[in-house]
């Protein structure tokens, strides 16, 4: 039992886990919908399916970053004493944010994509009225605030307890020659994830404003290139950093489970920092196709992007299996989740550095390739670590226990994510587009055998949501042992 944070905490925690898991089905049964409508099995409008789109993209990248946040805020909270306050604020503008983003989808008809690329929203304004380009920027603005100020929070207590942030990126062992062990990997990661997504946020809210001013006042415009930049350093970096949030819970429970220590030694301070610099510069690989890109900014995307997550994801994943290793560790949900998002890590991993190759972009990058690549490391990496921590959240807060039915699940959820990420990936070796209402021929069986996968996980993560909502009524049952002081 985490006795360390704050019981109201503790609490949202739970609203955090439970609004991730309901919004997780939903819109796994939007991505089923757009799959069989490709798929031709059903058929709907392009209107609904950019509406659909739309909503999955931004409702799935936003949960990842709850469910992370989650994360953070639980395990943090063993080593810094955090205000339960500001976690609620953020959950409220998310709620806000999110319900400002369904209205201008599915009231005012907004359809632009999650990543509203200008001058998509000034566009879509004229043809389908201001009200739903204007919801759904104010929308990701609010929501955006929420995460700012949860970072800007966090940015100060780090300050406050280890003198700042690069000490708590361990820069006293990388530069000054200090001896032993930097702090621990949960500062290290939160840390990396304030400078990162801050710099996002900043990005995401420049351009968001000057949309809504575009907008609101057609006379003022933006460069379109200068708003392409603003929008991937801000949406390449947010969807990032989902799972720099989640991974805490990989080098908190891992430890746990081996009873051997994680420790933040040199190598992996090293990689923490690689990866704080490469990704913030590598988002313009967005950009590769955009011959107005001065070639060094391309160059140095390319480059980097192959670097990117490399670092962090060989010491967490070579850190994992020695960890693991003849360790006679229990294997039960949560550490088997959190052993195979490593595997979803790494594997998600792959696609993305070849498609990063300049060549082989300007033939992949539109392509089902790229959502091929995300979906691996997104679905297996990201949500499997998020619902691992849901097991492991009633397990150590409660009681619950692994069972027959959870090997079944899981065993269910990866086999068939493979099959859509399969699907996905083969269909962009056959060059299908992504982002496509309706598909030729050709490209038809492989959206059907997506479809198909996808229903299937949508079994799975029904399951998986009944066992949290199940497990939840054991917590708090627990009797806390005498209170012990939080770390300051
Ligand atoms: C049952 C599981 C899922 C299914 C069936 C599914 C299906 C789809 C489909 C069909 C697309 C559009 C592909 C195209 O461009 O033609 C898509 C896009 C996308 N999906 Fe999923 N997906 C699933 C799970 C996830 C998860 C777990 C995440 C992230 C946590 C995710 C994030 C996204 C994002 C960010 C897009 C891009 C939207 C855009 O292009 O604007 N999906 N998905
Ligand atoms: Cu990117």
């Amino acid at each position: 039992m985490n006795e360390a944070i704050h019981p109201l905490a503790k609490k949202t925690v739970v609203w955090y886990l439970a609004v991730t898991s309901l919004v997780l089905i939903l819109m796994m049964i939007f991505g089923v919908i757009m799959l069989m409508n490709q798929g031709e099995m059903i058929r709907i409008t392009p209107q609904w399916f950019y509406k659909i789109m739309t909503a999955h993209g931004t409702g799935m990248v936003g949960i990842a970053a709850l469910g992370g946040t989650a994360i953070l805020w639980y395990f943090l909270s063993k080593y810094v004493k955090l205000n339960p306050a500001i976690l609620i604020v953020n959950f409220v503008l998310f709620l806000t944010g999110v319900s400002m983003v369904l209205i201008a989808i599915f009231v005012f008809d907004f359809s632009d994509g999650w990543t509203f690329l200008f001058p998509l929203p000034a566009q879509s304004a004229k043809m389908y009225g201001a009200a739903g380009a204007v919801f759904f920027l104010s929308g990701m603005l609010v929501l955006g605030i929420g995460f700012l100020i949860l970072y800007m929070y966090l940015a100060a207590r780090l300050t406050a307890v280890y003198g700042g942030l690069g000490k708590a990126l361990g820069w006293d062992i990388i530069f000054r020659g200090k001896k032993g062990y930097g702090p621990p990997a949960a500062v290290v990661a939160t840390a990396m994830v304030i400078i990162t997504n801050s710099t996002a946020l900043l990005a995401g809210a420049t351009v968001l404003a000057a949309s809504l001013v575009n907008i609101i006042n057609p006379a003022v415009t933006m460069d379109p290139l200068l708003a392409k930049h603003l929008t991937y350093a801000f949406g390449h970096i947010f969807a990032n950093c989902t799972i720099y949030m989640a991974v805490i819970a990989v080098y908190e429970v891992l430890p746990e489970y081996t009873k051997r220590p994680w420790k933040a030694n040199k190598v992996f301070l090293i990689a923490w920092n690689c990866s704080t610099l490469f990704t913030l510069m590598i988002y313009t690989h967005h950009l590769l196709m955009d011959f107005a890109v001065p070639k060094w900014m391309l160059i140095i995307g390319q480059v980097f992007s192959y670097a990117n997550g490399l670092p962090v994801m060989v010491v967490t994943a070579y850190g994992a299996l020695m960890i693991v290793y003849r360790s006679r560790m229990q294997w039960d949900f949560a550490s088997s989740l959190f052993f195979l998002s490593m595997f979803g890590w790494v594997a998600g991993a792959i696609p993305a550095i070849i498609d990063a190759t300049i060549v082989v972009n300007h033939v992949m990058h539109n392509t089902k390739w790229v959502p091929g690549h995300f979906h691996t490391y997104m679905g297996m990496g990201v949500v499997a670590m998020i619902i691992g921590f849901m097991y492991y959240f009633n397990k150590t807060e409660g009681n619950q226990e692994h069972r027959g039915i959870d090997t079944f699940t899981i065993a269910l959820y990866f086999a068939f994510f493979m099959g859509l990420v399969g699907s996905f990936l083969y269909a962009g070796g056959i060059s299908a587009p992504r982002r496509w209402a309706e598909h030729l021929p050709q490209w038809v069986l492989s959206d059907q055998a997506g479809a198909v996968s996808g229903i299937f996980i949508v079994l799975a993560a029904i399951i998986f949501t009944a066992r949290f909502f199940s497990g939840l009524r054991s917590v708090g049952s627990k009797v806390p042992y005498p209170k012990k002081s939080a770390a300051s």
